[in-house]
């Protein structure tokens, strides 16, 4: 039987998280952080450990079928491969920034200037859609200090909550593209029935971390109430308490709501209501 091969990042901030999703769909591996590929001991798949800029290569080229990278990456290595789930994490923006001091406010004030980056293809791109004609200077890292070493005048790096621009004295100027980690998978795996089946495990861990299971009691009375605020999967379970007009009703209710919802909840006579984690919501 074919065996799929998965590339993720072996370590960096994408890594923690890659795993833990693999791991909440049910795989089975050891992950050795000395290891470069660990079998899965129950689904036909191999997990190759690389450096997050090599995966888009390797999935392209076939080396793996699938990977789990930063949009950032793929965009800046200009593979064709084909994007089959966003993940929901590493989330973080590309971004222009200029010292706090500079009295740049206008796109088109860039021209002639010379911006730091490590994505000079992305960069290069979005300036050249605005019109603008900038100095790009790629460098591999450490970004951020090239203003104050005079070796830029803006910088050009991905942002996830702020205080690196911030405690380098620089401010966000222009939002070049946002970016979270995705799962790729050379052109055409979308076709084949495991990288589906892993496609759909997928979905289900992502869906279930959406949402929340809720159990609440109310009084028959204001059963109606209660349910015109439940969404549930399909509609919500009602079972009977043994105490006479009060039921038990059983729900999924979306994470991002889930406060207005649960207020709302008690407003209409909800009593007792205990919230807990789902693992899969399979559909
Ligand atoms: O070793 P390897 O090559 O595999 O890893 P790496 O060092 O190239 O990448 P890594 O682990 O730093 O990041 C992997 C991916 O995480 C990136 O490609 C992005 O898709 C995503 N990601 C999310 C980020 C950030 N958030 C982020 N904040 N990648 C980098 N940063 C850096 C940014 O470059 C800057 O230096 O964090 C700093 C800014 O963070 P804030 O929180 O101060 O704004
Ligand atoms: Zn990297």
């Amino acid at each position: 039987m074919k065996t799929l091969k998965i590339a993720i990042q072996k370590s960096g901030r994408l890594n923690e998280k890659s795993v833990e999703l693999l791991k909440n769909c049910g795989l089975n591996f050891e992950n050795y952080k000395s290891s470069l590929i660990s079998p899965v001991s129950n689904f036909p798949l191999e997990i190759l450990f690389l450096r997050d800029d090599d995966i888009p290569e390797y999935v392209q080229d076939g080396i793996a079928d699938l990977g789990i990278v930063g949009e950032n990456v793929i965009q800046e290595t200009e593979v064709e491969v084909s994007y089959l789930q966003k993940l929901g994490f590493g989330k973080c923006s590309l971004k222009i920034a200029v010292p706090n001091n500079n009295s740049i406010t206008a796109l088109e004030q860039l021209n002639g200037k010379a911006i730091a980056t490590t994505y000079p293809v992305i960069l290069g791109k979005y300036l050249a859609e605005k019109n603008i004609t900038s100095d790009i200077r790629t460098i591999s890292g450490s970004v951020e200090i090239s203003p104050g070493l005079g070796l830029s005048d803006a910088i050009c790096d991905l942002v996830s909550t702020g205080g690196t621009l911030k405690s380098n004295g620089l401010v966000p100027f222009a939002d070049v593209m946002s970016s979270e980690a995705v799962l790729i998978g050379q052109k055409g795996s979308e076709n084949d029935d495991l990288v589906q089946e892993l496609i759909q495990r997928i979905q289900s861990v992502l869906r279930a971390k959406e949402t929340k299971y809720v159990v609440l009691n109310v009084e028959r009375k204001n059963l109606n109430a209660v349910t015109a605020l439940l969404p549930g999967v399909k509609s919500p379970s009602v079972v009977p308490l043994a105490e006479g007009d009060w039921v038990a009703v059983h729900t999924v209710i979306p994470e991002r709501d889930f406060w207005d919802r649960i207020s709302q909840l008690k407003q209409a006579g909800a009593q007792g209501i205990v919230v807990m984690p789902i693992e899969k919501i399979i559909l």
